[in-house]
């Protein structure tokens, strides 16, 4: 009886130091950044230095196996802000338009930063949002204004500047919000729902650099106070356009895109060199990852030929339902609670963020938040002992599904579900079967389908995605509601770029 008191106090005593300790959290989201574009990842056939990243893998944890919750930007997004896999949204493949889409995020949706709040967090988003709004135009415009001046008022994707953004970051819990709603469209900026300027997509990285430091230095003094903050910089690069500036062409030997992997990197560098200026770097949880593969756009056959494989061992790339879509970098940095050096091999996905969060501060999560989210804080402390996940669920641009489970792994179409080749409808009209096994065990590079031999794991797996669909979670909870009916299985599509 008194051991088991003694335990239960210091249970809770070991919660409550969990609780006061309120570590700021940074989380900094690459765009289109691959497993292999980083150094201490792809030692032997990635040709990118990245020191700073090589540095957040020396001083925390290393997940070899982390993953995007899609192949593209806006459902990966979705997912890690609101633990829910973005296939049970109304979005079933591809990305939102940069504008005037309504916003994904249903309006009182719990959200990282909505959760954090009340528990004393200042949150900031910082970067490129791509999960939509609506706008308002200013009355200026509607007076016919000549074609130099309209031209000096057009910002964000044609919206002029003043224009107020609706469902927006700061109505999704976010107190600040500067940045773009996506890189192809980052003409404009915004700062929590104006459009305060038209800005040239090759100043944005440096100025995106600047703002996230300068959020930190005003906010240090208060985080020293008992008031932590979130700050989630999604940063807009290597996206295209690959606009690495004057100071960093050429440096990598490669490629622009070379170039502009080394300029993300010294952001990142320059994150750290902020958090450890101002004496915070010890109370911060730092995590880096990417919001899923490189983009074939970066000129991957001429970056293969030179040797540096973005997606390092893994098949495809972007936008495919192979890992090499959406198995990304993943670091994790808290000193006195991370090992430094340490790697876990956990199987997770971005959509743990919340749960994650709620996991730290000992909150539990409403029955209808973070439906598909896992707390991988055992995995961050090192006293996980088991898969924190039953499973994880994949998504390509074009809305094909896979599941993954320890070794396994079964893909819902024929081909990559992106743009890799064979496309879905080629590999049909060459008779591939219509769903793909792999033993990632044996066979880490997705290169012999074994499903004809493995029967009975593909009515397994196809029964758990199935389940996993119709229950409206994966997480154990009530049962909720998809927003749209789902289709496990869907035609080909065409293979456009996004
Ligand atoms: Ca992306």
């Amino acid at each position: 009886m008194l051991i088991r008191l003694a335990l239960a106090s210091l249970f809770l005593a070991t919660a409550a130091a969990r609780a006061a300790e309120k570590p700021n959290i940074v989380y900094i989201l690459a765009d289109d950044l691959g497993y292999g574009d980083v150094q201490a990842l792809n030692p032997v056939r990635g040709k990118i230095k990245t020191p700073h990243l090589n540095r957040l893998a020396s001083q925390g944890m290393t997940f070899t196996d982390a993953h995007s919750g899609s192949s593209v930007c806006t459902p990966t997004r979705y997912g890690l802000l609101t633990g829910r896999y973005a296939w049970r949204s109304r979005l079933q493949r591809g990305v939102l338009d940069g504008t005037d889409d309504p916003p994904l995020i249903a309006e009182g949706r719990l959200t990282v930063p909505a959760l954090l709040k009340p528990h004393g967090y200042t949150t900031a988003a910082i970067g490129k949002w791509h999960l939509g709004f609506l706008s308002e135009r200013p009355n200026a415009v509607t007076t016919a204004p000549s074609a130099a001046k309209k031209k000096s008022q057009m910002g964000e994707s044609g919206l002029p500047v003043g224009s107020r953004i609706i469902g927006g970051p700061t109505t999704r819990g976010f107190d600040y919000f500067w940045g773009c709603s996506n890189a192809r469209t980052m003409s404009g900026l915004i700062e929590n729902d104006r459009v305060i300027e038209s800005l040239p997509p090759i100043q944005m990285l440096p100025r995106l650099e600047r703002q996230a430091g300068n959020y930190i230095t005003e906010h240090a003094a208060a985080a020293k106070t008992g008031k932590p903050f979130f700050l989630y910089v999604a940063l807009t690069s290597p996206h295209t356009p690959i606009l690495p500036t004057p100071e960093w062409q050429g440096k990598s030997g490669l490629s622009a895109y070379g170039d502009f992997v080394m300029q993300t990197d010294a952001v990142v560098g320059k994150i750290l060199a902020a958090l450890d200026e101002h004496g915070l770097a010890e109370n911060t949880l730092v995590i880096f990852s990417s919001d899923n593969g490189c983009s074939p756009q970066a000129d991957t056959p001429g970056l293969e030929k030179q040797g540096h494989f973005a997606s390092a061992q893994f098949r495809g790339y972007k936008a495919d339902i192979w890992d090499g879509g959406h198995r990304v970098p993943f670091f994790a940095r808290w000193p006195g609670q991370i090992k430094p050096a340490s790697t876990s091999a956990q199987l997770i996905c971005h959509v743990d963020l919340l749960a994650t969060c709620a996991d730290l501060l000992g909150a539990p999560l409403p029955p209808n938040a973070g439906e598909d989210s896992v707390s991988i804080l055992p995995a961050l402390l090192g006293t996980d002992r088991a898969p924190l996940h039953e499973a994880v669920v994949h998504h390509s641009i074009h809305g094909m599904f896979s599941i993954r489970q320890g070794p396994w792994k079964l893909e819902f179409c024929p081909g990559s579900g992106g743009w890799g080749a064979p496309f879905d409808a080629d590999a049909r009209k060459r008779g591939l079967p219509e769903v793909q096994l792999y033993d990632l065990s044996t066979d880490i590079a997705e290169a012999k389908n074994i499903q004809a031999e493995n029967p009975a794991v593909v009515a397994r797996l196809r029964a758990l995605l199935e389940r996993t669909i119709a229950e409206g979670r994966s997480t154990p909870g009530p049962r909720q509601q998809n927003d749209v009916a789902v289709k496990l299985t869907k035609p080909a599509a065409p293979p456009a770029i996004e």
